[in-house]
């Protein structure tokens, strides 16, 4: 007998982009690693002993928020600590916690190129006196590892260069259109044309702008060179929708949603959530908002549930090193996909629209055949029930890390029934399988 949902139907095409299938890794990965690195992780949130002065508290907004000059901020590049600082260690713990590619900050708000620009001296490795070229290191590790590596870069915001876009033109002043042109041509554009050239292949760019063009300082045509610089070099790079063009397939390969803010509805087109497990993306040596392993599990799987992806942030300090906070819940995470990581990868949701299951969410590969329930919440009567699936599956298991336990269920009505034992088998999520005949 065929088993099939009617809600599957409607998703039949669900993984299908037919303008391009570039994105197609993407869809599978689910999860990654972003790094937020920088001049600012020196600063550590703090300057001159006070506290960052204004609304939001993102570390590596610092030098705007304290009003540091570019020669004292410059100077936070002599607080690196170069014996420790190994990009290859980034590249190891994220492919610990099962993410399958990283975006890196090569170059954030401040101006600052990561890599051994020449464009300009505001470099990292030329501030620091290192030579090191850390995207260089990064692009290297990747590829020895076998990680998909993108780059953030702040096209529009720039505190370094006098006429690039300060959003409130408190440190660059009032920008005119032929002036941001000029930063634009002579930085950004060449900029890219570096980063897309000399690091081999460049899994995406993520860009950093999150209102659309029409309310910004951009024309349509600046935007366009970008994307066409893009789809020249590294024709299979990936462009995320912070790059300010319509959502359309000819500009943009995915959505990116807002900072830490989760799907609502399922969306057919490719998209993640940037998210942090602290507050702030940069190293803050005050950080006081540290999400839990469960919470961090939860957005990585309803996101999933939504058709998206979870791009999760560690900000290491200037040696290098990672705050035992992030290691710790990456490690937590990774121990958990190593086991059920069928469940995540390669996977899409299910379209229940305003249904909500009180246990947790339901993911199903792309092929229809398997169905997975994660249970944040293990039920005390021991009874799973499941409803916005039409009919019976062919049999339906406990996932336990290793052997699965099938488990006995009843159909009533739309309403699935599903046994499970007293005891929940993962202390963060367990998943329980459900296998259709197709
Ligand atoms: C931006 C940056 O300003 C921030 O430093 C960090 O790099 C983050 C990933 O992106 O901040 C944003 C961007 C978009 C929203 C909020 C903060 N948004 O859409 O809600």
């Amino acid at each position: 007998p065929i088993v099939l949902m009617l809600l599957f139907l409607q998703l039949a095409t669900a993984n299908v982009n037919a303008q391009n299938n570039r994105s197609a890794w993407f869809e599978d990965a689910r999860f990654g690693m972003f790094i937020h690195w920088g001049l600012y992780s020196a600063a550590e949130g703090i300057w001159k002993g006070e506290n960052l002065r204004y609304a939001n508290n993102y570390a590596e907004w610092i030098r705007y928020r304290n009003r540091i000059s570019k020669e004292e901020y410059g100077a936070l590049a002599q607080r690196f600590v170069w014996d420790s600082i190994d990009p290859e260690q980034w590249v190891l713990l994220a492919k610990q916690a099962g993410m399958k590619y990283i975006i890196i900050t090569s170059k954030h708000h401040d101006g600052v190129a990561l890599w051994d620009t020449q464009v300009g001296n505001y470099s990292l490795p030329k501030l620091s006196g290192s030579g090191r070229d850390v995207i260089k290191e990064m692009a290297d590790a990747c590829r020895k590892h076998g990680m998909k590596l993108g780059f953030y870069y702040s096209h529009w915001i720039d505190w370094e260069h006098p006429y690039a876009w300060d959003h409130n033109q408190e440190l660059t002043g009032h920008v005119t259109d032929e002036q941001f042109n000029q930063y634009w041509q002579e930085k950004a554009l060449p900029q890219l044309r570096e980063l897309l050239t000399n690091y081999g292949d460049i899994a995406m760019m993520w860009f950093d702008m999150w209102i659309p063009y029409q309310h910004t300082i951009f024309k349509k045509e600046q935007l366009e060179q970008a994307v066409a610089l893009i789809r020249e070099l590294q024709p299979n790079c990936l462009i995320n929708s912070r790059l300010g063009l319509p959502t359309d397939a000819k500009y943009v390969d995915f959505e990116t949603l807002g900072d830490n803010q989760f799907g609502s509805s399922y969306k057919q087109h490719p998209w993640e959530t940037p998210g942090t497990i602290a507050h702030s993306w940069g190293y803050n040596g005050q950080e006081k908002e540290w999400k839990s392993t469960g919470q961090l599990f939860e957005s990585l799987i309803s996101n999933v549930a939504l058709n998206g992806g979870f791009t999760l942030n560690i900000g290491p300090r200037a040696d290098g090193t990672v705050p035992y906070e992030s290691i710790s819940r990456l490690h937590d995470l990774g121990a958990w996909l190593q086991q059920y990581g069928e469940s995540v990868y390669g996977n899409t949701g299910v379209r229940l629209g305003s249904i909500q299951h009180d246990w947790g969410k339901i993911t199903r590969t792309t092929d229809d055949n398997v169905v997975y329930l994660h249970v944040f919440n293990w039920p005390l009567d021991r009874l799973l029930r499941v409803t916005g699936i039409k009919s019976k599956p062919r049999k339906v298991e406990l996932l336990t890390g290793s052997t699965p336990r099938a488990l006995s269920f009843t159909q009533q009505g739309p309403l699935l029934h599903i046994q499970v034992p007293q005891q929940q088998p993962d202390p963060y999520v367990s998943v329980v399988r459900m296998t259709y005949d197709q």
